[in-house]
């Protein structure tokens, strides 16, 4: 059976390195291999070792000097020549027999989302279970507007890719009990997030509250945020089991993986 491939994706500095190190390091003690691979060209985080790397075959900063290119030319520049690539990476990631291969994208979200060589990248290098995890970033997520804004960025993420997706709430170490409240309650609850959205004032030509809620309505984004905190490893049971009620239903959930263990 193909190996189930996880897209980690999301606004630049999310914690989409560190939560794919984390997630991996769970996933291994629950006994998975787990392959982690990484697609960002530009990435310089000394304390990730993929075990896929792009940048064995594409670098920023070779992309930068060779086309005379600013970092934002090139990073588009290298993003397409990852899809150039590919063959390789995908060789790279045969032997290694994985149960779920983990995906750092690009920093920028943009680079993974609106970039045509990526829906190229997802349909050859992974199988038939292939998802996305589209991080919030607890800063932006903890006020109104910012969820609202991450809610309609990751149905777009959704939409350009047509892949099942999970939204998780990343670091949420950083926030206060009663931040962390407000998100969860957010995120079961729409009346809760109408009412926090509406009471903000309004803002200039902005779509008003009411409005712009009733278009996400319509747009039926997936809802639900996935609390974690990849330095404190918390959060991992309720991914994991996001992963298989996507491609299993969750009925052949792991007993063991989704329970909370005393590391978490
Ligand atoms: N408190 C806290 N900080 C975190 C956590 N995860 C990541 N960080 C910090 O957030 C910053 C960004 O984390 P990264 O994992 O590099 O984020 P990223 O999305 O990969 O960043 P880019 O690839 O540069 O867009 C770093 O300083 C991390 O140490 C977490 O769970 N808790
Ligand atoms: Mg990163």
């Amino acid at each position: 059976m193909d190996p189930v491939t996880i897209y980690i994706t999301g606004t630049a500095g999310a914690g989409k390195t560190t939560l794919t190190t984390a997630w991996k390091s769970w996933m291994g003690d629950q006994g998975y291999a787990v392959t982690t691979v990484n697609l960002d060209p530009g990435m310089e985080d000394p304390n990730f070792e993929p075990d896929v790397d792009v940048r064995e075959w594409v670098k920023l900063e070779d992309v930068m000097a060779a086309a005379k290119l600013g970092p934002n030319g090139a990073q588009i520049a290298a993003s397409d020549m990852v899809g150039v690539n590919l063959p390789a990476i995908r060789d790279a990631l045969e032997p290694l027999r994985s149960d779920y291969i983990l995906v750092d994208t690009p920093g920028q979200v943009e680079l993974f989302a609106f970039r045509e060589a990526s829906r190229t990248i997802v349909e050859e290098l992974s199988g038939d279970r292939s998802m996305i995890a589209f991080l919030f970033d607890p800063m932006l997520a903890r006020v109104p507007s910012g969820f609202v804004s991450l809610l309609l960025l990751s149905a777009t993420v959704q939409f350009r890719f047509g892949l099942p997706i999970m939204n998780v709430l990343s670091k949420d170490d950083l926030l206060t009990e009663e931040e962390r409240e407000r998100v969860a309650r957010w995120s079961s609850d729409r009346d809760s997030l109408y009412e926090s959205l509406s009471a903000l004032p309004p803002r200039g030509d902005a779509l008003p509250s009411a409005e712009l809620f009733r278009a996400l309505e319509i747009l039926e984004p997936v809802w639900d945020v996935l609390p974690t905190s990849a330095r404190e490893e918390r959060g991992f049971p309720d991914l994991y089991r996001a992963v298989q009620i996507a491609f299993f239903g969750g009925e052949d959930l792991d007993k063991d993986a989704g329970q909370p263990s005393e590391k978490l």
